[in-house]
């Protein structure tokens, strides 16, 4: 009996960790979302960027075909408008989609897909999907899927505002924003996504980010995770893996449906680290308080969290939350994504933007739709309109420092009582931060073994010098650390891997 009872227990517990892990190549620990990025660029950028520097995945742009909408000149927001699961779209086809996944892996970086199974397109003017296929909105008819009436949600009903705070029923059964409500309880239904996402996992992919979880219920997510395949061994998966999958649900408090709901099944994204991150580093917080950072301040628990600052939606005015940091405000966005990729909680993903002023404009385009690729300037930042905050200096060493640092805790916390804050992570890195109108200038325990680091921060290291600051620390393991208020840059790291250790 008690033996039983200890197999169900163990079989229930692997069960809820089974979605949870993202199956990163060893030492490697943070996401990139490559928003609107072609598949032959992430191939590249793969090879050339991503694998050499540590990251660990990718979350793609959805890459099953969508409704093209001139109409709106081509928003970015066209590819949430699912035309049928062919793989093709302005990011490419299927045979450059499988191309890209089998040299990213070939590299140690994952990808991660953009699942977008809670709807179809709303209805619409324009009629002609990325792949060619078209629809009959009128009869709920998709032939390229197949879908039609039967698969969707009835009684047809539209999401209202209010809804969120009373009525799970409705955020779940209507439509969200004119979306037509495929209904995930129809057998049909559950087998057209299986296969769709099947397909990709045969293709290599990770796993998968679930598009608008909160309008669907979590019985039927269950059903369609259940009936996921294992990771493909051929793409170095070890055997028995199950895929990673995090889950839309943004949740900040006051609604009907909660996050909760959905972490026994799968990962979250935790919206609630990013708009707290955000206030702390605007100064609506003091940076002292971060000191119990965590499920203290009402986080999931780390293991049920992708974590980010900004995300497609919130960086511009989309879905909820306002006031999210982004890289429009660069000194401080660094600041707050160089704290979460320095503190061990959650599982981090970044943000990589083209560059916009209209919140609805697309990825830059030629005058045909056709995106144009980023170009990589000599200093290998990005240029033709596209951001890549995933190649500052200040935020891929941060990547480096958190895979040196692995699992190491956070100790020999230190603050001033306000904005200065630094902390050691174990024995292998130690950072400081300065948020404060005034200088900081202090001797601190840095806990690493005598010796020079560039601080990889302001500068990084060149041969045996430090382009930026260098930090000598003593046998005591303390160094005088200095972040003068008016520094491009708010942050000191430095840490035991080659790119900081002299
Ligand atoms: C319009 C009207 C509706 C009307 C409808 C009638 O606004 O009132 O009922 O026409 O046809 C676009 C337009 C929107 C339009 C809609 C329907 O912006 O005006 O409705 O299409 O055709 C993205 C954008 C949306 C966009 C959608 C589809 O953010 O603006 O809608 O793509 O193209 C909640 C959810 C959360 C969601 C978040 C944005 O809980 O799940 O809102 N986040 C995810 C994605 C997000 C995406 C979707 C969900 C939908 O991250 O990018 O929405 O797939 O918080
Ligand atoms: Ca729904």
């Amino acid at each position: 009996m008690r033996m039983i009872r200890s197999i169900l227990f163990l079989s229930a517990v692997t069960l809820a960790l089974a979605f949870k892990n993202p199956h990163y190549a060893t030492g490697r620990t943070t996401m990139v979302h490559l928003f609107e990025w072609k598949w032959d660029d992430i191939a590249a950028e793969c090879e050339r960027f991503l694998g050499p520097r540590g990251f660990g995945g990718i979350q793609i742009s959805p890459p099953n075909e969508n409704l093209v909408i001139w109409s709106r000149n081509r928003p970015w927001w066209e590819r949430y408008q699912p035309m049928s699961y062919r793989l093709v779209t302005r990011s490419g086809n299927e045979q450059q989609f499988a191309n890209m996944v089998r040299r990213c892996n070939n590299v140690g970086v994952r990808i991660y897909v953009d699942a977008i199974i809670n709807h179809m397109t709303g209805t619409w003017n324009e009629n002609v999907g990325t792949g060619g296929s078209t629809a009959n909105f009128g009869n709920w008819h998709y032939p390229a899927v197949p879908y039609g009436r039967n698969d969707f949600n009835w009684p047809h009903c539209v999401i209202q505002g209010h809804d969120y705070a009373c009525c799970a029923d409705r955020v779940r059964n209507c439509e969200l924003s004119g979306l037509k409500d495929l209904n995930q309880r129809s057998e049909h239904v559950r087998t057209m996504i299986v296969n769709y996402m099947n397909r990709l996992i045969d293709m290599g992919v990770a796993g998968f980010r679930i598009d608008a979880a909160k309008h669907m219920w979590p019985s039927d997510l269950r059903v369609i995770y259940d009936r996921l395949r294992n990771l493909n061994t051929a793409h170095g998966f070890p055997s028995g893996a199950r895929p990673y999958i995090y889950q839309e649900v943004i949740d900040l408090g006051g609604e009907a449906i909660s996050r909760n709901e959905y972490t026994p099944l799968a990962a979250v994204t935790e919206f609630r680290f990013g708009m707290e991150l955000s206030r702390a580093f605007t100064r609506g917080n003091q940076l002292r308080w971060l000191v119990n950072w965590g499920p203290q301040w009402g986080l999931l628990g780390s293991g049920d969290a992708l974590t980010f600052i900004d995300n497609h939606d919130n960086q511009r005015g989309h879905g909820a939350g306002g006031n999210i940091l982004t890289h429009k405000r660069p000194k401080e966005y660094k600041g707050a994504i160089a704290f979460m990729l320095a503190h061990p909680y959650g599982k981090p993903q970044l943000m990589s933007s083209f560059s916009f002023h209209d919140t609805e404009a697309g990825p830059p385009m030629d005058g045909s739709g056709n995106i144009i690729s980023p170009s990589i300037n000599s200093d290998n930042t990005c240029g033709n309109g596209w951001v890549c905050e995933h190649r500052w200096r200040q935020i891929f060493q941060m990547v480096a420092f958190r895979n040196t640092v692995g699992n190491t805790a956070v100790t020999n916390w230190w603050d001033n009582g306000g904005n200065q804050i630094a902390f050691c992570r174990g024995t292998m890195g130690f950072v400081a931060f300065n948020n404060e109108n005034w200088d900081l200038n202090q001797r601190l325990q840095t806990c690493l073994p005598a010796g020079t680091y560039c601080d990889v921060i302001s500068g990084e290291k060149s041969g045996n010098r430090c382009t930026g600051k260098s930090v000598v620390v003593g046998n005591d393991g303390r160094a005088q650390i200095v972040i003068g208020s008016h520094e491009y840059d708010m942050v000191l790291a430095i840490h035991m891997g080659h790119q900081s250790r002299l």
